[in-house]
């Protein structure tokens, strides 16, 4: 179940209970105990990932909006105006604007799982942009989506910012990849575009030091997911005896969140019995990062052609437009 990472699915409340409870037992059955990482993000989840995004180490969330204020003449100048803009995963939708202000497109599809967030998103940016039609779609954006008939006749332009993909495994990277283009289709000959964030390899210290920051949010952040097991799933973990890492993968060019044991501990999930040696993990996120290439080879796999990529000025983060 860890291999999927971010992968969404449509649940309702008790799919989402027994979903949960399922990925956690299954988990933490393994050798290497592993819990998907879509699951960090409950309500005070996603509230830490929005203070993450404020911390001086987490850089990638201020260098995608430098490259984005900065480039939007070559933004309009690459995409061209006049196309519905797609947002994958758009959630409160901040990088959005600086998106709208430079390319000036037809139409605004945002789609995002969490129907609330969406609505209040999308109302806030039609407020920001009066004659711009948008039309939210509350979908698993992992399959492929249904796109409103008043934007057949236009070209797309999906945008998926952030490097959420590299939360993904590559395999299920492609996988939403593909979808992707099956979700754009071509219309009336003009291929659909792709704009998409992915954050770059860099040095080790670097990344590290993002995903443990000297505040401790990003440490919150992944406690928070053994306190969502203790209060949903009835789990007696002991969280005082865990300790957040950030870890640097080298062979898989990733950063890796673990929750690692600081002494022998026994705790009950939903009845079933767990141990932990002292110096044992729990495996709770894998963040890849990317190099031209290993990013270029990721979306031809999925059938896209990469066409341009920005950088910003610390050229620690890429933005990458491929053409289907
Ligand atoms: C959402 N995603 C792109 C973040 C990342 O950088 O991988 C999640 C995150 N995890 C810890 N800090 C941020």
């Amino acid at each position: 179940a860890s291999e999927g990472g971010i992968a969404l699915v449509d649940l309702d409340e008790q799919g989402v209970d027994r979903a949960f409870r399922a990925d956690v037992l299954e988990g933490l059955g393994h050798r290497q105990k592993a819990i998907p990482a879509r699951w960090l993000y409950d309500d005070a989840g996603s509230q830490l990932f929005e203070d993450i995004t404020q911390i001086p180490e987490y850089y990638p969330t201020r260098a995608e909006a430098e490259i984005l204020t900065a480039r939007g003449a070559e933004f309009a100048a690459a995409i061209g105006k006049g196309r519905a803009v797609v947002e994958f995963g758009s959630g409160s939708s901040v990088k959005t604007p600086l998106l709208l202000n430079a390319i000036d497109p037809a139409a605004y599809v945002p789609l995002d799982i969490a129907g609330d967030f969406l609505r209040q998103a999308a109302d806030e940016l039609s407020a920001k942009f009066p004659g711009l039609p948008v039309y939210p779609i509350e979908a698993d954006f992992m399959r492929e989506v249904d796109l409103p008939d008043a934007i057949d006749r236009l070209p797309k332009l999906g945008f998926f910012p952030g490097s959420t993909i590299g939360n993904m495994v590559p395999r299920t990277a492609v996988d939403l990849l593909r979808s992707m283009r099956a979700t754009l289709r071509a219309d009336h000959g003009v291929q659909p575009m792709l704009l998409i964030g992915m954050d770059l390899v860099k040095d080790p210290a670097v990344l590290e030091a993002a995903y443990d920051d000297a505040a401790g949010v990003t440490a919150e952040f992944n406690y928070n997911l053994a306190r969502r097991i203790n209060r949903e799933l009835s789990g007696t973990i002991p969280i005082d005896a865990l300790r957040h890492e950030a870890r640097w993968n080298d062979r898989m060019a990733r950063v890796e969140m673990h929750l690692v044991a600081t002494r022998a501990i026994q705790f009950e999930i939903s009845g079933q019995s767990f141990a932990m040696a002292e110096g044992e993990t729990i495996h709770t996120e894998n963040s890849h990062k990317f190099t031209r290439r290993s990013a270029n080879l990721l979306l031809q796999a999925a059938g896209w052609s990469p066409r341009k990529r920005w950088r910003d000025s610390k050229k620690q983060f890429s933005l990458i437009l491929a053409e289907a």
